[in-house]
């Protein structure tokens, strides 16, 4: 069974967070994001960084204590690992990293192009919409662990409130319409889209967002306009933070409530490229009814 010895390593796995649960989920809410450090990292036992998809068995079997400790950190900071049907290949754990195949591609594992701030698998119900019964949500969380950095390449975060706060109530209340349209994200094997949503959801007195700077589309002349004004605030660089990690250095950061971007890079496909370890998280465990297939997994949520 795919994940099963990450799955299982991860359940024999203890205190893998260097801060309380509570510490975290209160830092996470409040601030949107956490900086952390994976207790156990020993990066000469690291395998060379992938560069093809199909390397993804191999890496998790040489390097299953780690991943199964990144989960184990998950599982202890109340977080419930998720993969989304038609993306990485049922893989829980996907590797961000420069991908051959991808190279030219705006995506997780593309490498040449500027990855603009965006909200992952933003087609998907967000917070404050009602929940589908056959289909998984938008992650609540993105945790990206770094294996191996390259000086120069960020991953840089944006708080919603803070975009939100240079947009005008009548822009607001346009973004929060549903009239606009979303494409599924390049790293799905298929295309997809919805329409009729809207960019923004208030709940319980908090925004939420599915903004993808690269897949977002207004479908009236009003929707456009006030979309390109979100666009151009995103790309105001005050607003952005670039998130300082080491090798062994985690973020976990609220998918809804912020955006992430990555600069664009030249990859070298020799072993030694940028490498981060992506897990997408839930705040509360799916519904069996969302689930591919609910004997043989909790973890992997339907798309279609
Ligand atoms: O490479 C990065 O820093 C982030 C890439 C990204 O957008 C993702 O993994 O969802
Ligand atoms: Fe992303």
């Amino acid at each position: 069974m795919k994940n099963g010895v990450i799955l299982s390593k991860a359940d024999k796995i203890r205190e893998s967070l260097p801060i309380s649960p509570d510490e975290f989920r209160t830092k996470l809410d409040s601030e949107c994001y956490v900086i952390w450090k994976l207790k156990v990292f020993n990066e000469s036992e690291l395998t060379e960084t992938p560069t093809k998809s199909s390397h993804a068995d191999y890496v998790e079997s040489k390097n299953s204590d780690l991943h199964g400790a990144y989960l184990a950190a998950h599982f202890e900071a109340g977080l419930w690992p998720v993969v989304y049907q038609g993306e990485n290949d049922g893989h829980l754990i996907r590797h961000v990293c420069p991908m051959i195949k991808a190279e030219g591609i705006i995506s997780s594992q593309g490498a040449k192009f500027d990855f603009y701030p965006h909200v992952d698998n933003p087609d998907l119900r967000i917070t404050g919409e009602r929940e589908s019964k056959l289909l998984g949500s938008c992650p609540d969380t993105l945790t990206l662990l770094c294996l191996r950095k390259e000086e120069g390449v960020n991953t840089s975060l944006l708080k919603l409130d803070e975009i939100l706060s240079h947009l005008t109530p009548d822009v607001i209340d346009t973004l929060s319409k549903p009239i606009f349209k979303i494409n599924r994200p390049a790293s799905f094997a298929e295309a997809s889209s919805v329409e009729e949503v809207p960019v923004i959801v208030k709940n319980d007195g908090k925004w939420y967002s599915r903004f993808d700077w690269h897949n977002t589309n207004g479908m009236t002349l009003k929707a456009e306009a006030a979309l390109e004004k979100m666009r151009f605030v995103t790309l105001e660089h005050d607003l952005w933070f670039d998130v300082p990690l080491e090798p062994g250095d985690a973020v976990t950061f609220l998918n809804q409530r912020t955006m992430h971007t990555r600069n664009a890079f030249e990859p070298r496909f020799d072993g030694t490229d940028r490498w981060l370890l992506r897990v997408f998280g839930m705040k509360k465990r799916p519904i069996e009814s969302q689930l591919v297939s609910p004997s043989s997994c909790l973890h992997h949520l339907r798309t279609i």
